[in-house]
């Protein structure tokens, strides 16, 4: 692409930036024409306006990425308003809060913890998992363990006023049913590259609200949650989780921005294969986002409503994704 093409596309990039919490209209921007200027940090949801500002901020003061992507979504594990990340999270059908969260950096670095109970930050014991043992994955009693070895406070285990209120609610029907964008919304995944291109990416859930005790979503999995390569891109999901682990949705756009797609393209395909691999899809909500080391930026859901927060040093922004239905 020529300097001169590559200047207009940052332009007009720069134009929609330049109204901080305003939703830019994704669908106007062609595929392959989304650059944006480096560090950039992505974020799923709303609550990825806050989240992108406290990685930036992390950036800002040390410089690592990997603090960036951790800092940035502790912030919502502690957003009392989210009942889909963290321990104010609705619990599943037994009245219990678990947590599920991944970590990684693009040189394959990367720990996870599912099933968790009673941590503030799982976010951060799946770092800890990463940089202090031989593994990649603890789960349930055996992550709460670690995180006692490790001087975690080990909070008091009780629903959050808004999230025991919604509890009571469901046990008097006591249905399962994900409901596109109400139930399957919050998850926050984030991606983000810093000035020298190096990657990092993070993800953390309360999970399907009402699961079954023990059920496990694509959030700590390596590869359907979340997946970051130094030497191509990386991508995270949100949605119903069977519906991602069943594709490897996130490890399938990395696999395919290596083989030549743009993030766009990318996340695309990994929605047809989605599509392709779960019936019953009209009550099914899953998205994807993604970066290349270019810059270049992706996002496509199953259905309408997905969005994310576009982060960088200058500019934070909501953007709207396309979607397949
Ligand atoms: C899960 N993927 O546990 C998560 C839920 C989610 O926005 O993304 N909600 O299946």
């Amino acid at each position: 692409m020529s300097e001169r093409r590559k200047f207009i596309k940052k332009s007009l990039l720069g134009s929609a930036l330049l109204v901080p919490g305003v939703s830019t209209a994704f669908a106007g921007i062609q595929k392959n024409q989304l650059i944006a200027e480096k560090p950039l940090i992505l974020s799923t949801w709303n609550h990825g306006l806050p989240a992108n500002a406290a990685a930036i901020a992390k950036l800002k003061e040390t410089g690592s990425i990997l603090d960036a992507v951790e800092t940035g979504v502790k912030d919502t594990e502690l957003d009392l308003s989210n009942l889909s990340v963290g321990l104010q999270g609705l619990p599943d059908r037994e009245g219990i809060t678990t947590l599920d969260a991944s970590i990684m950096t693009g040189d394959g670095s990367c720990g996870s913890v599912a099933f968790v109970r009673q941590v503030k930050h799982p976010i951060s014991l799946a770092r800890a998992v990463m940089e202090k043992t031989p593994h990649v994955m603890l789960a349930g009693e055996g992550a709460r363990q670690f995180a006692i070895a490790e001087g975690f406070p080990i909070e008091k285990e009780e629903l959050s006023p808004k999230a025991k209120e919604a509890y009571e609610k469901w046990k008097i029907t006591s249905k399962y049913k994900p409901v596109i964008n109400i139930e399957n919304h919050d998850t926050i995944g984030m991606i983000g590259m810093d000035k020298d291109g190096n990657l990092a990416g993070s993800c953390t859930t309360s999970g399907l609200a009402y699961k079954m005790h023990g059920r496990v979503g694509d959030s700590p999995i390596i590869g359907a949650g979340l997946y970051v390569d130094n030497e191509v891109g990386a991508a995270t999901a949100t949605g119903l989780g069977e519906s991602i682990i069943r594709v490897c949705g996130s490890f399938l756009i990395v696999e395919l921005m290596r083989q030549g797609r743009s993030p766009q393209e990318a996340c695309e395909e990994a929605v047809k294969r989605l599509i392709s691999k779960n019936k019953n899809i009209k009550d099914i909500q899953a998205g994807f986002l993604a970066m290349n080391k270019e810059g270049q930026i992706g996002a496509y859901a199953v259905h309408p409503g997905f969005n994310f927060a576009q982060g960088t040093l200058g500019s934070n922004v909501m953007v709207d994704s396309k979607s397949h239905f």
